[in-house]
């Protein structure tokens, strides 16, 4: 398999963190998303995925599968061994609620594309950004702190899709200095699964890309 990837995107994290939790070998393909205006508008990898993000994962017999939580979920279906989701219908969706606020209400806001345009079309300063960008991570992990039970993941003893939509997401909030006191829960829980051997694999700093 292929995993078209950057290292310091936290979706592509997400799937190198389920990639390794199964045990798949992967090739990845590095997309730098800021040298040349981003490599992500060229026309070969606008070939690969026409939404022009990463990840994308190539799977050997062809198929190219798009967006971190659908990718996650057909690994999750094809080797469902260790399990990213629990059996029990309303668990799951507690588990599916926690990863949605991460991955579709705090980190669309947080992206390189909606950065750019405040920053290049409606000219805000850098502190402008800073303080956009810490307000849609501080809101969300709101939520997320009072949704999760640390037990020591965040819905028990087992690694779920939630624990592989945090442990990105915080590494992002210590990157723009996010204050993280509020939110013990979460950094517990980040704490719990970086410990881990395929959390650790996934790290930004050990990909082949890392600057
Ligand atoms: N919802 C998508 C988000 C994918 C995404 O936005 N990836 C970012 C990097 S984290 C990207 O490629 N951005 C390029 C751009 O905005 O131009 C997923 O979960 O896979």
């Amino acid at each position: 398999m292929k995993l078209y990837s950057y290292f310091r995107s936290s979706a592509a994290y997400r799937t190198r963190i389920a990639l390794h939790l199964k045990g798949l070998e992967f090739e990845t393909v590095s997309i730098h998303l800021t040298s040349d205006g981003g490599r992500q508008h060229a026309p070969e990898f606008r070939a690969v995925n026409p939404q022009k993000r990463v990840p994308v994962l190539a799977l050997n017999n062809g198929e190219v599968l798009l967006q971190s939580l659908a990718i996650m979920e057909y690994l999750d279906e094809v080797y469902p061994d260790p399990p990213l989701l629990p059996k029990d219908p309303i668990e799951r969706a507690r588990v599916r609620s926690v990863a949605q606020i991460i991955a579709c209400d705090i980190h669309p806001l947080n992206n390189v594309g909606p950065l750019n345009y405040l920053r290049n079309t409606l000219k805000a300063d850098q502190s402008a950004i800073q303080e956009w960008y810490r307000h849609w991570i501080i809101t969300g992990f709101e939520a997320v702190e009072e949704l999760i039970r640390p037990g020591p993941h965040a819905f028990g003893p087992h690694v779920t899709v939630a624990d592989i939509c945090i442990v990105p997401q915080i590494a992002n909030a210590r990157r723009f200095k996010v204050p993280l006191e509020r939110f013990p829960g979460i950094v517990a829980v980040d704490a719990a699964a970086t410990k881990l051997s395929a959390f650790d694999a996934a790290r930004p700093d050990l990909q082949p890309d890392a600057e």
